[in-house]
């Protein structure tokens, strides 16, 4: 029988459909009853309902894309920082009061049962939140989308503070079971590793290589529904788990070796077990080369068999249907991996193979930071992928013989710099220069990271080909970043300009002429009143600290790392808390610093700072004599979920990073988004940020870009900035006492230690007086309430460049050319 395919309109439920629905879902797959059910159960039991939602759209998407045999993008990424996703997907649904309405009939609160919900947390940071944002723009613009990455079983560390230090506890998201994954035993794969290479004659006669593999690793996917905004495409995220090939081994089991036996699975299931952390250590890096290469791998084969179900061997079409993108040098062994399978499996021959790779690929750069750009010593190469060496050393021979000779004959220094092979006491893979040379774009992901790529860190290559070097910048989803995290506010701009903000952003320019307007801003002021109150709760909750939302709330939430120079916020606060000390009618608003951020378990520096901190906010909130005029607050285990809470509170925007060093900032977007005013360097998306809210509207401060490299060029000496400036002495010597620390001096020495002895890599001290300065001006700004205000509508009245739309949009325009596909 014939079934008639439904519409969008056939699909929507209405209240007493979706309550029968959840009911129906907590007695039959949660196998509980309405007087039981757990709060958990009825979150489950609510995601249920919803799915039945997501599920009929998966397929019917994917029914839409292998019947129109579309062209697809698959984005490949290491991390994907997904957060929680039943708001989300509620509201992509156009669910979210419906389902509010729903559960209040039975005496529920969706917010707390969005509360069940543990965060995906499989990133680290900005990166693979990007991702995340990514693949719901993707979704919402109809474009045809994969994103492949790894099933984790534990994503980031569930950050503890005890005694104001940062303890690291395993985050088990999925411990029991997760609503929003499906998992497709169907499109198992299989991953060699390790073993030989073997030259043997092929059917045409010709030589051929055959890779033996030492070992095989099952790779199982699991798919997360990524619904786009407006129900009408859900693609998939599909992250690929780990597992042993021969589950258990019954021979050696039956023969009494049962730990044996075991042994195989454990190592293989190691694979997916931890998300890597970002510390550059040498343990390990055997497995994080091997969890590059899994996912690489069980992508390649999982994108070959869809596209061969379609075109069969017949490879001519393969680059018009296949765009992939690697997000940072992480899936960088995708490219020998295809050309791999091309020449050796499908019995290509070189030339068409690489023509087709190099289509195929693009790369986006996240970071100058010379120790991100990837590099494994050949030896271990040798050891794991002895095959993908020999491609890769094949690729590097052509290009230098091909490419660099005839632009820069005899020039051995310039082969040197752009080899792929990088030579010395320890020979290494360049996965960064690997990148380059087999991508037909790459990009940074703001307009100066993008110039700064091209111009520093790879000026050579931009020359051989300058049509490769591009820019999209970064941009955030409004849907989550907005509309879920904010209902207030997207209710006012409802109002004032409609409801079609959530996809185009820029009409939220239509609030500008509310800048200036009374009553505007006494609605606006309110609502920003609202969500601190809220967070005056969370904060008490979570640390017990009593804040005031009378105050400047300040906030710096990102990873911690010497460049984004929380250390210099930190010397601020304390210079704050001295100036009030000396004068305890110090005049200045009232401000709340808050921080929220993770260190690296092995970065011992950014976890001193995470420790001063603490105990900076332990002296300063409890000290009476400056009358609650400062209070310090570190959040514990900032993720995804507690930033939708704190963004919505922000007043000021901390974006302070050295100029030159952050490749642009998504934060920066979210907070501005809210109504938060910036104080930042010129760096990243800041400058685009000062741009579109104008110059006057930011808290600019700080060298910029060629002011900090001249500096650098002079020979930067930090004990100058010390010395001259009484008052950063003061503060930096106070790192020496136990002022903080009482009975033990110098436990923060570390701090001073690496602004002085260290060289004050990131320029701390010279940025010092320039950014208290423009922290006075923040205040004064703040003390003239219409003033602040029309600052902060403005704010956030201007960021409609930043929808990550917008960078979907640009990335199919500049690098993908895919054609949007409606669905239904
Ligand atoms: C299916 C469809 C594709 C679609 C993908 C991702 O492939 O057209 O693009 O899913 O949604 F056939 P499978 O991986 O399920 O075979
Ligand atoms: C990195 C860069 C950021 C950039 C994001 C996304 O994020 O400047 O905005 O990638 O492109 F550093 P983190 O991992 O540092 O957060």
């Amino acid at each position: 029988m014939a079934t008639k395919k439904k519409t969008d309109q056939d699909l929507q439920l209405d209240k007493d459909q979706l309550k029968a629905s959840i009911v129906r879902h907590l007695r039959s797959t949660l196998g509980t009853s309405e007087q039981k059910a757990s709060p958990e159960a009825w979150w489950k039991a609510t995601a249920a309902a919803v799915n039945e939602q997501v599920y009929e759209r998966l397929t019917r998407t994917q029914q839409t894309h292998f019947k129109k045999d579309t062209r697809a993008i698959h984005y490949l990424s290491a991390e994907f920082l997904m957060g929680r996703l039943t708001s989300n997907n509620l509201h992509n649904l156009s669910l979210y009061k419906t389902c509010e309405e729903a559960l209040g009939e039975l005496g529920l609160e969706l917010t707390d049962l969005c509360e069940q919900e543990p965060d995906m947390a499989l990133g680290n940071g900005g990166l693979g939140r990007l991702a995340a944002c990514f693949i719901d723009s993707l979704a919402t613009l109809n474009y045809p989308a994969v994103g492949y990455g790894i099933h984790y079983e534990h994503g980031l560390f569930r950050q503890e503070i005890q005694d104001g230090r940062q303890i690291e506890r395993p985050d088990s998201w999925r411990e029991y079971g997760n609503p929003w994954e499906i998992c497709r035993p169907e499109s198992v794969q299989e991953v060699p590793l390790y073993g030989y290479v073997e030259t043997v004659f092929g059917d045409n006669g010709g030589l051929k290589k055959v890779w033996h593999a030492g070992r095989k690793i099952k790779g199982v996917p699991w798919d997360i529904p990524v619904v786009g905004f407006g129900g009408h495409t859900v693609n998939i995220l599909r992250l690929w788990e780990s597992r042993a090939s021969e589950f258990f081994d019954w021979d050696v089991f039956n023969a009494g070796g049962y730990i044996d036996s075991q042994a195989e699975k454990a190592q293989a299931e190691t694979i997916s077990k931890v998300l890597y952390p970002n510390d550059e250590t040498d343990a390990g890096k055997e497995l994080r080369l091997i969890q590059q290469y899994f996912f690489c791998a069980c992508s390649i084969k999982d994108i070959m068999r869809r596209y061969k179900r379609v075109h069969g061997s017949d490879f001519s079409n393969f680059a018009a249907q296949i765009a992939i993108q690697l997000n940072d040098t992480h899936p960088t062994v995708a490219i020998p991996e295809l050309m791999r399978v091309l020449v050796d499996e499908e019995d290509l021959n070189w030339d068409t193979a690489w023509a087709i790779c190099y289509q195929v690929f693009s790369y986006t750069n996240h970071t100058l930071l010379p120790e991100a750009l990837e590099k494994w010593s050949v030896s271990l190469f040798e050891k794991v992928l002895p095959r993908h060496l020999e491609v890769i050393y094949e690729i590097n021979a052509r290009f230098l013989n091909e490419l660099v000779e005839p632009k820069w004959p005899g020039n051995d220094a310039i082969k040197a710099k752009l080899s792929i092979i990088e030579e010395g006491a320890v020979r290494k893979v360049r996965m960064g220069n690997l990148c380059v040379i087999g991508s037909s774009k790459v990009n940074g992901v703001a307009e100066i990271h993008s110039k700064l790529v091209k111009e520093d860190l790879f000026p050579e290559y931009a020359e051989l080909w300058p049509e490769k070097m591009c820019n999209v910048t970064n941009g955030v989803t409004p849907r989550r970043w907005l509309l879920a995290c904010n209902p207030e506010l997207a209710g006012l701009y409802n109002e004032v300009v409609g409801k079609e903000w959530p996809l185009q952003l820029d009409k939220l320019r239509g609030v500008v002429k509310f800048a200036d307007d009374k009553a505007f801003q006494q609605q606006f002021m309110t609502i920003k009143r609202h969500n601190k109150e809220k967070l005056v709760k969370v904060i008490k909750d979570e640390t017990g600290i009593d804040v005031s939302a009378e105050a400047i709330f300040d906030i710096q939430i990102k990873r911690l790392h010497e460049y984004k120079r929380q250390q210099l916020n930190l010397i601020h606060i304390m210079a704050l808390y001295r100036r009030l000390l000396a004068n305890p009618d110090y005049d200045m608003h009232p401000r709340v610093f808050i921080f929220g951020s993770k260190a690296a378990p092995g970065y011992k520096l950014a976890k001193d700072i995470i420790y001063a901190i603490n105990k900076l906010a332990d002296r300063v909130n409890n000290d009476a004599r400056i009358q609650g005029k400062l209070k310090v607050v570190f959040m514990p285990n900032y993720r995804v979920s507690l930033a939708e809470k704190l963004i919505p509170a922000a007043d000021v925007s901390e974006q302070i990073s050295t100029a030159g060093y952050e490749a642009s900032g998504t934060g920066n977007m979210k907070m501005a988004l809210n109504g938060a005013i910036t104080i930042g360097t010129l760096d990243g998306a800041n400058i685009e940020i000062a741009e579109e809210a104008g110059a006057e509207n930011c808290a600019i401060f700080g060298l910029n870009v060629d002011e900090v490299k001249s500096l650098k060029a002079r020979g930067y000496n930090p004990y100058d900035f010390y010395y001259a400036n009484s008052e950063l002495k003061a503060v930096l010597d106070w790192f020496d006492t136990d002022y903080f620390t009482p009975g033990r001096p110098g436990e923060l020495a570390s701090i001073k230690r690496s602004l002085l002895e260290g060289g004050d890599p990131y320029l701390t001290l010279a940025d010092f007086q320039s950014y208290s300065d423009a922290h006075k001006l923040i205040d004064t700004w703040y003390r003239d309430p219409a003033l602040w205000a029309k600052k902060a509508i403005i704010n956030s009245a201007t960021m409609g460049k930043f929808n990550s739309d917008r960078s979907i949009q640009d990335y199919v325009d500049r690098i993908w050319a895919l054609k949007a596909c409606n669905i239904g």
